[in-house]
C-alpha cells in the first residue's frame, strides 16, 4: 500500500515537473525580458527593432487565440494582442535571393533570451496561408507584455497547436539557406 501511495505521489510530481518544463515557466522571468528583436541572416539590412520601431509597421490585431501546447494541454488563451506581421518585418531587412530558387531553400529561425527556438520555411511565411498569422505582438490589452510573456514575443495563430511557435522573449530573427 505504502508503495502504491509512494508511486502515485511520484507521478503526480512528475507530471507537474513535466507541465512546468513543457509551458517553459521560470522563477525570474524578469531576466529574460528582451527590449529589441535584431533581424540577421541573410538579409540585406540587419535590423534591430525595438517596440517603437515595430510600432511603424502595419499594424495586426489578434483578438483572442487559443494557447494549445504541443502535448494538446490547452494552457487557455489570449486575448486583444497587438503586433506586426513576421513578413512585413523580412520584407524591410530585404532577404537575399542570389538565384531564382534560393529562397526555397531558406529557414526563418526565432530564438528567445532563454534558448527557445522554432523554425519557419521562406515558404511558410511568403507563399502560404501560414504567414497571415505570424506575428510579432509586443501588447496585450493595450498594455505592454509581461515579464513573462516577454515584452517582443511572436506567435504562428494559424497553427494547429499554438503553443510550440509562441516565442516569449523574442530576441532574433535569422534568415539562413540551409540546402544547396
Ligand atoms: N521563450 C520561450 N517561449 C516558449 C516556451 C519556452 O520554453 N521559452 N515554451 C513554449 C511552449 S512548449 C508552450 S506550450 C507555450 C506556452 O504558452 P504560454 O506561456 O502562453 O502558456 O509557450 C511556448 N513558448
Ligand atoms: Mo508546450
Amino acid at each position: 500500500m505504502h508503495r502504491f501511495i509512494r508511486s502515485i505521489f511520484t507521478l503526480i510530481l512528475l507530471s507537474t515537473v513535466g507541465h512546468c518544463i513543457a509551458a517553459g515557466k521560470v522563477d525570474d522571468p524578469a531576466k529574460y525580458v528582451t527590449e529589441s528583436l535584431a533581424i540577421g541572416g541573410l538579409v540585406e539590412h540587419a535590423l534591430e527593432l525595438r517596440v517603437e520601431d515595430l510600432r511603424k509597421f502595419p499594424p495586426q490585431k489578434i483578438s483572442e487565440i487559443p494557447v494549445v501546447c504541443q502535448s494538446g494541454a490547452e494552457l487557455g488563451k489570449k486575448e486583444n494582442l497587438k503586433g506586426v506581421l513576421l513578413r512585413d518585418i523580412l520584407e524591410k531587412a530585404a532577404v537575399v535571393s542570389r538565384s531564382h530558387n534560393d529562397v526555397k531553400k531558406m529557414a526563418v529561425i526565432a530564438t528567445a533570451s532563454d534558448g527557445y527556438k522554432v523554425v519557419f520555411s521562406w515558404t511558410e511565411i511568403f507563399n502560404s496561408p501560414i504567414g497571415d498569422g505570424v506575428i510579432v505582438f509586443f501588447e496585450k490589452g493595450g498594455l505592454p507584455l509581461s515579464d513573462e510573456d516577454g515584452r517582443i514575443a511572436l506567435i504562428s495563430t494559424k497553427d494547429i497547436r499554438t503553443g510550440p511557435r509562441h516565442v516569449r522573449w523574442l530576441k532574433e530573427i535569422e534568415v539562413r539557406k540551409i540546402v544547396d
